[in-house]
């Protein structure tokens, strides 16, 4: 018994050390502020720090404002009908059944609405789903339940478990960020466009971070992408949005935007060779 606790010591031991090298690993990166984390009681959508999150937030609010107009001019329809035509005010209530003019207004005017609508949500779509040409590729995996990260340019890979509410002070991280929080963090350049591939190994998960505007499913067998281009230095949360069995709410998805300085260093750490990658693009260019 006693040389099986002195064991279990050895092992939490181990684990300290191992955890010790890994929070010394995460702190040479600038200390970042959370911007992208969902709020207690908050009722709007995270700061987007994107075009096409800003862009996505600008088109919520407008059909926010559509949808506001039709509700209160459906409930001010209701009310009339319910005190002009009710049986006292309308004894002897009209028998017709058809009204050629309103069938063509009630057909019509929600066409428009929804014409109107689609000229702004398409080119959103489009903006979301055009992949322009990018700086930086990252693959992403998703797994029951974790996410593995690669960089397939600078031959780097890992993978990102969720913290334990006694992990995140070692971290960096405060009690606020337990469930978002993950050991390692997918790292990006701001002001770089990010490709970001997405598949999955097992069923079928989704990898999402809501600051970025950024949703794409995981599926087994096939790479689905995205992108984005962070302007705002920082660490944003997301978490598995494609219910994946039992722990689908512990594999949360931190990203930490850092200066592209900071980014070539820290894939410089990583044994990953983005700089002479680079390079190699560059004279290949010039040899062209
Ligand atoms: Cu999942």
């Amino acid at each position: 018994m006693r040389v099986s606790n002195k064991l279990g010591n050895l092992g939490i031991f181990a684990a300290a050390a191992a955890a010790a090298t890994t929070a010394r690993a995460e702190s040479e990166l600038p200390p970042l502020e959370v911007r992208g984390a969902p709020e207690p009681g908050g009722t709007g959508l995270q700061t987007p720090v994107t075009t096409v999150a800003r862009d996505m937030n600008w088109l919520d609010s407008m059909l926010l404002l559509i949808i506001t107009l039709i509700t209160i001019f459906v409930f001010a329809l209701l009310v009339w009908v319910m005190v002009r035509y009710n049986r006292r005010a309308n004894p002897a209530p009209a028998r017709f059944t058809h009204y050629t003019p309103i069938e063509v207004i009630w057909t019509v005017i929600p066409i428009l609405i929804l014409v109107f609508i689609g000229i702004f949500s398409v080119p959103i779509l489009f903006k979301e789903q055009v992949i322009p040409d990018s700086d930086v590729t990252i693959k992403t995996t998703g797994y029951q339940w974790y996410w593995g990260y690669e960089y397939p340019d600078e031959g780097i890979s890992f993978q990102s478990f969720m913290l334990e509410r006694d992990e995140l002070a070692e971290h960096g991280y405060d009690d606020s960020t337990y469930l978002l929080a993950t050991d390692t963090a997918m790292v990006v350049p701001t002001n770089r466009v990010v490709q970001l591939q997405v598949t999955a190994a097992d069923v079928i998960h989704s990898w999402t971070i809501p600051a970025f505007g950024v949703k794409q499913d995981g599926v087994p067998g096939r790479l689905g992408e995205a992108w984005f281009e962070v302007e705002e230095e920082g660490i944003y949360f997301g978490q598995c949005s494609e219910i994946c069995g039992i722990n689908h709410a512990y594999m949360p998805i931190t990203v930490k935007a850092v200066s592209p300085e900071e980014y070539d260093a820290w894939v410089e750490r990583q044994g990953g060779g983005a700089t002479a990658a680079l390079e190699d693009d560059l004279s290949v260019a010039a040899a062209d």
